[in-house]
């Protein structure tokens, strides 16, 4: 997939200048069922990619001209156009069923630019060549499709937890904000074993949400990240999760163009004694036992922590918790019945765990509740222990 990108900035940079047009062919099919089939040949402008070309004229602004392709594998197919000085010309791309999957057309100008970029799972695929307004009498256009073979790219439609793309954990995964508002790319992962998932992503010309969700659809952790020009992976979010299925769903937040490319990559590092999310209620409490370190993540102002832990008979017991450097936490020791036997404030410090109180605790079970008190509110690890 490294290779793919590379390869896209390198197209992105490379091309910009007129490429001359050929002779316009004879009739293109006017429908779909009458569109010219076009083969993939090796690129000679990309060692790691095949291209489709599509070269002819528009007899006039209704004319539209029909193309069929077949891809052999899943990837990415990066559509160019020469831009026409004195139309607006396009591509429209379908599925072998005819669903339009976009839809896009160019200003007029002089330069082959890129159209639209999209995954595509192998398949047969229709285009159409169009112009959607200006002056059209026979007029020469050249479309061109550079594909990349790969697994890397998400593959739509890909808008619910039904259609998620599965992705591989620590492998790094391309996708394009989708048009509609409120779509969503949903990819899916599992983890086998308890662990600490890192959520790495990009920012994308647009905004663009990024929300981890468990089976049941519910939203750990939510971040939204402004336009930004680098697309630099940065670490969006650590979470401690239990073994199993989760969803990761990016949506654009802002914005006025579509399709633009994000990448991300989803980590796994397993570890014990860490927290569970979601753990923000008594009744989702993460059982604990008593004389273990275990560590979590406060991951915003909102995030809740309860743990859960049984007195086996009446003993002084300890509550450790570790002074981290900008925030203090609030931490409620409750009963079973949620009363709050006692309430703490944590203190700043480098991170050392120190004994926050000595309690006389009767048999029975009891929570432990830690909750963002003051500072520094976003993504912020603690420790903590009973004894
Ligand atoms: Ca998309
Ligand atoms: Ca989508
Ligand atoms: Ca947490
Ligand atoms: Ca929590």
């Amino acid at each position: 997939m490294k290779k793919w990108f590379v390869g896209i900035l390198l197209l992105f940079l490379g091309i910009g200048t007129n490429v001359g047009f050929v002779n316009a062919e004879t009739n293109v099919g006017d429908t779909l069922k009458d569109a010219i089939a076009l083969s993939f040949q090796p690129s000679a402008q990309d060692k790691d990619a095949s291209e489709i070309d599509a070269t002819s004229t528009l007899t006039d602004q209704k004319d539209v001209d029909y193309y069929s392709f077949t891809l052999n594998s899943n990837g990415l197919i990066n559509f160019y156009i020469q831009q026409s000085p004195s139309a607006e010309i396009g591509v429209a791309l379908y599925s072998q069923s005819g669903k339009e999957l976009e839809n896009y057309y160019m200003v007029k100008g002089n330069d082959k630019v890129i159209l639209f970029q999209e995954g595509l799972p192998k398949g047969k695929y229709y285009f159409k060549v169009f112009a959607e307004s200006g002056t059209v009498q026979n007029l020469s256009y050249n479309v061109q499709g550079m594909f990349y073979e790969g697994d890397g790219v998400e593959l739509e439609p890909n808008n619910d937890v039904k259609t998620a793309n599965p992705i591989k954990l620590g492998e790094e995964y391309v996708g394009f904000t989708d048009a509609e508002k409120d779509s969503k790319d949903v990819f899916r992962f599992t983890t086998a074993k308890n662990g600490v998932i890192t959520v790495n992503g990009s920012h994308a010309n647009v905004g663009v949400k990024y929300e981890l969700m468990n089976a049941k659809q519910e939203v750990i952790e939510s971040w939204e990240l402004d336009p930004g020009n680098s697309d630099k992976l940065i670490v969006i979010s650590k979470t401690g999760l239990a073994a199993g299925m989760y969803y990761l769903a990016v949506t654009k937040t802002s914005g006025n163009t579509d399709n633009e490319y994000y990448h991300f990559e989803v980590d796994f590092k397993e570890i014990n004694n860490y927290e569970k999310e979601l753990n923000d209620t008594m009744k989702l409490a993460n059982p604990i036992n008593l004389n273990a370190t275990y560590s979590g993540i406060l991951g915003s102002k909102d995030d809740k922590e309860f743990y859960r832990f049984t007195v086996a008979k009446n003993k002084k017991t300890s509550i450790f918790i570790s002074n981290v450097p900008d925030t203090t936490f609030k931490v409620n020791v409750l009963s079973s019945n949620g009363k709050v036997v006692k309430a703490f404030i944590t203190k700043k410090g480098k991170g050392n765990l120190v004994k926050l109180a000595d309690l006389d605790l009767k048999k029975g079970t009891y929570y432990l509740d830690i909750e963002f008190q003051q500072g520094e509110d976003q993504q912020i690890p603690y420790s903590f222990a009973v004894k």
